[in-house]
């Protein structure tokens, strides 16, 4: 066993595995160059994340369709005036863009928009790709992929397969949510399906969701559910999860990822920007866990009011894998709060972060800000155990870090090693 280490050193080496430990980022809304299109990069497509935009919709005299009436550079221009230059970028999300653009080498003090875009002009994507994946230290990541989606499902059918760097999640939320308007699609599509939810259609659901598994080769089958969330439920959620989702996703030995929370569409005018926050119903998590033990269960919360209760449940239910602080909850100090109760709850047996990045050099800004609060937190947890004569050494720290990285939810799911 290599020497324990000394106390006043234990935040230098935690700092130092944190940064070093390559990542595998369990969810994102990125894609493969391969996607074509769907695949955002570059200043003004991070400048235009819906993240910022609601920001820039406080700030602005401009109507939403006049704003969305702009081509993008324009509409990048205007956000960076009112965001950037008439007001310091203190936001999250404001201080990403800048922590991106520095990692690059570019000197934001110059806060020459147009500079910027000529670094990024000079950047031929599938190099870039490689460039991003090595500043942000990442070794893989999840797509999120949509079957429902009329621009990502041809590429699928065109025959695009997964591949280390870019694996796939097959996402389900118009399957889940809005089964009447999933019925026509699927019906649409040549699967027999009169919409009653009778065994006929349950039996079409689960072939389409076997079709879509073969084809995908998912890590995992997710979907985002409201904060009204509840399970047994007699809905159409509710039924299409009891005898279509758990069976197959048994079947297929794949973990099913819940995201519960979020209330879709509270301002539509605001576009991706729409969407906000509700405090949900744990015990839907727990039920689900209790009702089928031979599924496993990934799941992440929106509201900061429910993350205690998601540990204690995963405490009682070794099928549940807690990840992420996810979207409203991604700000330094909910990440530190609730990265320091999973430690003191879960110790090392959940994932802390995904990025859930849009734009592919988010990866840079959205792990360096993680890394920083996960590694001052484990820094304080490592103090404390070392304060009890157990030795700490840089080799334990470095298993601990590769499972809280990828390895713990490589573990869960059963996932070889990628
Ligand atoms: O549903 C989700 O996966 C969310 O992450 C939404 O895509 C949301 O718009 C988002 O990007 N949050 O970070
Ligand atoms: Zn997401």
């Amino acid at each position: 066993m290599t020497q324990p280490i000394e106390l006043d050193k234990i935040r230098n080496v935690v700092n130092e595995v944190v940064e070093g430990t390559p990542i595998f980022d369990i969810h994102t809304h990125l894609y493969a160059p391969g996607f074509d299109r769907l695949l955002l990069w570059g200043v003004d497509e991070m400048l235009t994340y819906h993240y910022l935009l609601a920001e820039f919709f406080r700030t602005t005299p401009m109507s939403y369709d006049q704003f969305w009436a702009m081509d993008r550079p324009a509409q990048a221009d205007a956000v960076w005036k009112q965001l950037f230059i008439e007001r310091s970028p203190l936001s999250e999300a404001c201080r990403g863009v800048l922590t991106v653009l520095a990692e690059f080498g570019l000197d934001v003090s110059t806060r020459d928009l147009t500079s910027f875009r000529r670094h990024f002009a000079q950047q031929s994507l599938e190099k870039h790709v490689e460039t991003v994946f090595a500043h942000a230290h990442i070794r893989s990541l999840i797509m999120t992929n949509d079957p429902f989606d009329d621009q990502e499902r041809p590429i699928w059918e065109g025959g695009w397969k997964p591949d280390a760097q870019f694996q796939s999640a097959l996402r389900l939320d118009q399957l889940l949510n809005d089964w009447p308007e999933a019925a026509q699609k699927l019906a649409g599509w040549g699967y027999k399906i009169n919409g009653d939810l009778g065994e006929g259609d349950r039996q079409a659901v689960r072939c389409f969701l076997r079709n879509w598994i073969e084809r995908m080769q998912p890590r995992y089958l997710g979907v985002s559910l409201p904060p009204t969330f509840t399970y047994p439920d007699s809905s159409y959620c509710g039924q299409i999860i009891e005898h279509c989702l758990m069976p197959v996703a048994h079947d297929a030995d794949l973990p099913v990822a819940l995201m519960i929370g979020v209330r879709r569409g509270v301002n539509p005018a605001m576009r991706l920007a729409a969407d906000a926050v509700g405090k949900a119903d744990v015990t839907a998590v727990d039920h689900l866990c209790r009702a089928f033990p031979e599924n496993r269960f990934l799941a992440t919360m929106l509201s900061r009011e429910n993350q205690h209760e998601l540990c204690v449940s995963a405490r009682k239910h070794p099928n549940l894998h807690v990840f992420g602080c996810w979207w409203f909850v991604n700000v330094p100090s909910i990440v530190e709060e609730i990265t320091r109760e999973r430690f003191e709850l879960l110790g090392l047996t959940y994932t802390p972060q995904h990025s859930d990045a849009r734009v592919l050099e988010q990866l840079i800004y959205k792990w360096s800000h993680t890394r920083t609060r996960i590694a001052r937190v484990l820094s304080d947890k490592y103090t404390d155990l070392a304060h009890t004569g157990w030795p700490v050494t840089r080799e334990d720290i470095g298993r601990d870090v590769e499972g809280l990285f990828g390895g713990n939810f490589e573990q869960f799911c059963r996932l070889p090693t990628m």
